[in-house]
Formats: structure tokens, sequence, C-alpha cells
């Protein structure tokens, strides 16, 4: 039998080399990892649980909320907002930062996070996933600020997500190599099954919504125009960015959500979605843009700022962003 390394191993195991650390960061992505169980569960048993259907409800970025949606972010924030590891939290659900609640210790770092992300699909039952970017709060003390949660990619200590598909996987970056690990129903953990994920050097599919066509930029309309010119590269769009990104993970590709004419900044958050997924893609050996610039050296203004996203094997990336100059 293989040796099995469970998520919490590979934690506690990596905290090692870090005799400085307090551990802390390691409980964070420990609860984060219960998180994506607990919600796990949910989703398996949508087709059947009351939790099924629309509460009628609009987010602040205008879509329809779902029960999972608010099951998924009720979860967040009640365990990590509980374990005095943070100090504020944001999340797409909420328009405005979160608080950790009166009387709770604070901590030294701040979590955001798009709890359930694709969530349009649920009904369709396809792959679903969470979010999650953990950064070092940058005042320095008392209730966490805007001014912590507002910080470049390039500063998150940790990002990652959780993909809720044929099964559920936990992915994860903390600087060095991207770890994906599946769940074992049968023992509740999450093992071991993709170490240092690299993103192979062939752009084997490109995923986009083609319904924007007209409105795109004209060198994104040429980029894809080529592809399929030269029709070798596999069009790829599930619509559900968790699980888009991790399919360009593992077989190499392009995602894009472009510009349009109607909608110059995008559809995609840039705190929620783009830093997270740009930190994986860069430690997998990829990148990601808007365009014209790296999207984890964009200064967000706002927390739930939009962004185009042009992100996979960096040939790809820099093609696209050439045909955009
Ligand atoms: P959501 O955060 O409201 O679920 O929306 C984000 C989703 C992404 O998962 C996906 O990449 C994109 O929206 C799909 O958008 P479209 O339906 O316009 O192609
Ligand atoms: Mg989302």
């Amino acid at each position: 039998m293989k040796t099995t390394l469970t998520l919490n191993q590979h934690i506690y195991l990596d905290q090692k080399n870090h005799p400085q650390g307090t551990g802390v960061f390691s409980e964070i992505l420990s609860e984060i990892a219960l998180v994506g169980k607990i919600i796990s569960r949910e989703v398996n048993k949508a087709g059947i649980a009351e939790i099924y259907g629309l509460t009628g409800d609009v987010n602040t970025s205008g879509d329809e909320v779902q029960k999972l949606d608010q099951f998924a972010q009720n979860t967040f924030v009640n365990i990590l907002g509980y374990s005095g590891n943070l100090c504020a939290m944001a999340s797409e659900e909420e328009e405005g930062l979160i608080p950790i609640s009166a009387g709770k210790d604070l901590g030294k770092y701040v979590l955001i996070f798009d709890p359930l992300d694709g969530s349009s699909n649920i009904d369709a039952n396809v792959s679903i996933g969470s979010i999650f970017s953990l950064y070092k709060r940058v005042t320095e003390a008392g209730p966490g600020t805007l001014a912590d949660l507002l910080q470049p990619g390039y500063k998150q200590a940790a990002a990652g997500y959780i993909v809720y598909g044929a099964s559920t996987m936990f992915v994860y970056t903390a600087g060095l190599g991207v770890y994906g690990f599946t769940l074992d129903p049968s023992i509740g953990e999450f093992v071991l099954t993709h170490k240092n994920i690299k993103l192979p050097a062939v752009n084997k599919n490109y995923s986009v919504n083609e319904r924007d066509y007209y409105s795109w930029p004209e060198g994104v309309k040429t980029y894809i125009e080529d592809l399929k010119k030269e029709g070798k590269v596999a069009a790829r769009y599930i619509g559900s960015l968790v699980a888009d990104i991790h399919r360009t993970l593992l077989y190499g590709g392009i995602f894009m959500y472009p510009a349009t004419n109607k909608k110059p900044e995008g559809k995609l958050r840039l705190l929620y979605e783009g830093n997270a997924m740009a930190m994986l893609m860069t430690q997998a050996g990829g990148a990601a843009s808007n365009g014209q610039k790296n999207i984890l050296e964009i200064e967000p203004t706002e927390l739930h700022q939009r962004t185009p996203l042009y992100i996979g094997n960096q040939n790809e990336v820099k093609k696209i962003k050439q045909l955009l100059q």
C-alpha cells in the first residue's frame, strides 16, 4: 500500500520548515479545509436536500443567490470568524468588510473568499467551487480595516480553491508550489494526490464564453480566430471558474474572461477570483494578466473591483498581451 499523506499532515510537515512560525497559518488552512468538507457534504446532497433551490435574493454583484451560497457563506464566517486567527474577512457574497464578532480574539491575517463560485451551475449538477486568498494584515492592531483587505495579489500568503466535482479537491499554494488533495469520503480526509502541480507547456484547451465575441477587443478576436484557423486547440468552457481553472492547471491552456464594450472591466472580481487563481497559476509556472498588467500587481481600490482575466500558459498570455497593445 502506498503512503497516504493527508492535508493536515502536509500542513504540519510544512510548518516544521518554518520554525519561527506560530502555527496560526497552518491552523487557518486546516480550518478552510474543514469548511470545504462541510460545503462538499451539502453540495453532494443538493439534489435531494430541502436546501436545494433559490432564495430569490440578489447579491452585491447582481447575481441570484441560492441557498447553498448562503450556507457556504455562513460556514466560512462561522468557522474562520471564531478561532482568533483573523482580524477581518471579505466575501463576494457581502458588500462590505466582515468584522470579527465583538469579544472574539483578533489575529494577524485577513481572509478573502468566494464561498461558492459558479453557483448558477448547481441545478445542472455541474462542478462548482470555493476560492480563498489569505493575507497578513498591514495595520498594527485592533479590528482589521479596508487597508488590510485591499492589498495587491503578490502579497497573498496563501491562496487556493476547493472544487466540488466528480470528487472534491483542495488545491492550494503557500508560495512554494501548488499542491492538490482529494477528499476520501471514506475517511473524511483530503489526501495528497497532486504533488507540486506544474502547468503542462502545451496549449491544450482555450476556454472563453464566446457569446461576447462581437464586443471583445480586436486583439482577443484575432487570438481566437488564429487558434481556430490552426485547428489544434480544443474549446472547453464550463462557465464555472474553479472547474475551468482546475482543468487549465492540469491540462495546460488558456482561460479568459475578456473586457467587452459594455463591460470594460470584465465580469470576474479581482479580490475574490482573480488574485487567488493568478497566484496558483503563477506558482504552477503559468501567468495571469488583465491584458496589460500582471493580475498580481494590480493595486485594488475597492472590494468588489472587477478585472478582465487572461490566465494560463505563459506564452498564450504573452500573445494576448501583445495583440491587445
Ligand atoms: P459567480 O461568482 O456569481 O458564480 O460568477 C462567476 C462565474 C465564474 O465561475 C465563471 O467563470 C463566470 O461566472 C461565467 O460567466 P458567464 O456565464 O458570463 O460565462
Ligand atoms: Mg464568484
